[in-house]
């Protein structure tokens, strides 16, 4: 972080950013629509963001540099990030040595798998835009911007065309909203927790962190529809029903398929079983301790595992509600083939 905040947290946004040309970052939040209510937002070229964070989020687009050989995991909030950068972790560094952990185990049984991927916006101690550019080839970065926050090279084949290639996760919306409604209170402590009725309007307004969730969804959809082969859309129900696959698909996406050997000796297996929700909750490294988010953010490692279950919203939503969610994505994603 060190490194990074001195480059990311001068007062100057980034030209590209910078419309109205204002003289900080603070000054640029004023400028912009805001919102509170569930947590704090403002409208920055047509997504809500955290405005604390648009320092770092900005001049994502100008100073990441991508590379060929990169892999974005990319996702909007509460879509599987963690369990995706656990299993993108275990198939790329397969076969490695590892020397992590005292017993020389693998290192996602000690290391958190947010913090094993950086992720491009958060920026921790050791983990800002600066120490990620120095990280060496094939680099695996996470990201929950949408695609049209990212530099033009990653954006579409027509910018710079980098090659790199990006996975997107999503899930099913309703769900999303009750893990997000659940972290959100989590981050509150239990402090005048938000009213699940008044989020959920702000959801279905599209006024989320990262949202509207439609638009950061349809934008990497319809980008996996033009370039396949560098842009892989997955869903979490889908590697919920066959993990083993959902790993084949993102060893082949890499470019490193299991060896007949390695499916022979249960590789793909291992791997499912290490990233598994019932493996990783149950560590030590993940149950207890804080994650270091930077700008004085601290989140509880634990607070990114609660069930990891498919239609939990059914135990936290009236049949009305859901609807209201269903009636909301199905009139946005109308006609892009994408479907929940
Ligand atoms: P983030 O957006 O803050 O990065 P993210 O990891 O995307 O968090 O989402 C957390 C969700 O993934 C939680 O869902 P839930 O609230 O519905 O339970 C969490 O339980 C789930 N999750 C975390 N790890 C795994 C895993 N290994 N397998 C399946 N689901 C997981």
């Amino acid at each position: 972080m060190a490194q990074a905040a001195a480059s990311e947290s001068s007062k100057t946004p980034t030209s590209a950013a910078d419309e109205a040309e204002p003289k900080s970052y603070s000054d640029l939040v004023s400028t912009l629509p805001a919102r509170g209510g569930w947590v704090s937002l403002v409208q920055y070229q047509n997504y809500w963001l955290n405005p604390g964070r648009l320092q770092h989020i900005i001049p994502v687009k100008e100073l990441y540099k991508p590379r060929a050989d990169d892999i974005i995991l990319a996702t909007y909030l509460k879509c599987g990030t963690t369990w995706l950068k656990a299993l993108a972790f275990a198939i790329t560094t397969r076969g490695r040595r590892h020397h992590a952990g005292d017993d020389g185990g693998h290192p996602l049984l000690t290391v958190h798998p947010q913090e094993a991927v950086p992720h491009l916006e958060v920026h921790t101690p050791g983990q800002g835009l600066a120490d990620i550019e120095r990280l060496p080839s094939p680099r695996l970065l996470g990201t929950h911007l949408p695609l049209s926050l990212l530099p033009p090279a990653v954006v579409s084949a027509s910018g710079s065309g980098s090659g790199c290639r990006v996975v997107y996760l999503c899930r099913e919306p309703k769900d999303v909203f009750v893990s997000l409604w659940h972290f959100v209170n989590g981050m509150r402590g239990g402090r005048s927790p938000v009213e699940m009725d008044a989020a959920l309007g702000m959801f279905c307004e599209g006024v989320s962190p990262f949202g509207p969730v439609w638009e950061h969804y349809l934008e990497y959809w319809k980008e996996s529809l033009v370039r396949p082969e560098q842009v892989l859309f997955m869903r979490y129900e889908e590697m919920v029903a066959d993990p083993v696959r959902a790993v084949k698909t993102l060893a082949g996406f890499f470019a490193v398929p299991f060896t007949e050997e390695e499916e022979r000796g249960g590789v793909p297996e291992e791997i499912v079983r290490l990233c598994s929700f019932e493996t990783l909750s149950g560590l030590e490294s993940n149950r207890t301790g804080d994650l270091d988010c930077g700008d004085n953010t601290v989140i509880g490692k634990s607070t990114f595992f609660r069930k990891g279950k498919v239609g939990d919203w059914e135990n936290h939503m009236t049949k009305e509600m859901g609807k209201k969610v269903d009636d909301v994505f199905e009139e946005k994603l109308k006609g892009s083939g994408l479907v929940f």
